[in-house]
């Protein structure tokens, strides 16, 4: 089954409203991804377009823009633009995506740790996404890390995320996979870390979006997406988010998640990363 995206089952959803949030914390604590419909309305949608312009024409500094052989479209990407893209600072901290969030995590805290803009143009077939965890990327221990992941297009079956149940909840980690070629190694890879596995049984996940819908999920939870072969865009901004059971751990990374003001074993917390929420604590 592997390489093909075929599904067997749905990624559970729920109206993005608090009364369904036990309900929809139950489902990312036990499938590792869970939807939240209609999460976030037009005018926030029309805050991420306008970052979108920004982030495309010289705001972002850690954009990539792919165009594949044999493809018509170009596959683009922004990492941690939020202090230059003012349209994505304000959608961060002002929109309700952080109170959407946060309950899900079960954390005191909720710390901003980078925002990341995936743009599919129109016929970018072969922009494909392989299986892995977005944990085996970052200098991160600990396991209350999440993807929030916001859909800015209506995005069908075909061209959707796949997830594979459960397969966050042994916090097993898996080696990094290089995205434009899996069979060549990641620059950061750690070699004491098994290859992602084939996947070839077990409840496949996934879920047709429209815009301002929101997958959320574990950074341990192993996902893949293939690449657009419709003849429109597929776009998506997603905000990682950390909880209060994580640790900086010094490992090579992108400059993204790197902060060479934290301490191997300290708090993720800093300029870099700030704290977003935080349950008020008595002053002593
Ligand atoms: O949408 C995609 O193609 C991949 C997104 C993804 O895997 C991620 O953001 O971690």
């Amino acid at each position: 089954m592997a390489g093909t995206y075929e599904t067997n089952s749905t990624i559970q959803s729920f109206e993005a409203d608090s009364k369904n949030t036990d309900d929809a914390r139950e489902a990312l604590k036990k499938d590792g991804v869970v939807c939240l419909r209609t999460a976030l309305d037009t005018s926030w949608l029309s805050v991420i377009e306008d970052g979108i312009v920004d982030a495309l024409t010289g705001a972002s500094a850690d954009l990539e823009v792919v165009k594949r052989e044999g493809d018509e479209g170009r596959f683009s990407f922004s990492s941690g633009a939020w202090r230059s893209v003012k349209p994505f600072q304000r959608f961060i901290f002002d929109s309700p995506l952080a109170d959407l969030v946060w309950p899900l995590l079960d954390s005191s805290t909720l710390t901003l740790f980078y925002d990341f803009l995936l743009i599919k143009e129109p016929h970018s077939d072969s922009a494909l996404t392989p299986w892995h965890q977005d944990h085996s990327y970052y200098p991160l221990d600990g396991t209350k890390v999440v993807n929030s992941w916001v859909a800015l297009d209506h995005i069908p079956l075909e061209s959707a995320l796949r997830f594979l149940a459960g397969s966050h909840s042994s916090s097993m980690l898996y080696r990094a996979v290089n995205f434009d070629d899996p069979n060549t190694s990641y620059r950061h890879a750690r070699s004491d870390l098994p290859l992602p596995p084939v996947i070839e049984d077990g409840l496949i996940l996934a879920t047709e979006l429209q815009p301002g819908d929101m997958l959320v999920w574990w950074s341990h939870t192993l996902h893949c997406a293939p690449g657009n072969r419709l003849p429109r865009r597929r776009a998506a901004f997603s905000v990682n988010w950390v909880g209060d059971d994580v640790t900086y751990n010094g490992q090579p990374a992108l400059e993204t998640y790197i902060d060479s003001s934290l301490v191997t074993g300290g708090s993720v917390i800093s300029e870099k990363f700030p704290v977003v929420r935080q349950t008020n604590t008595p002053n002593n």
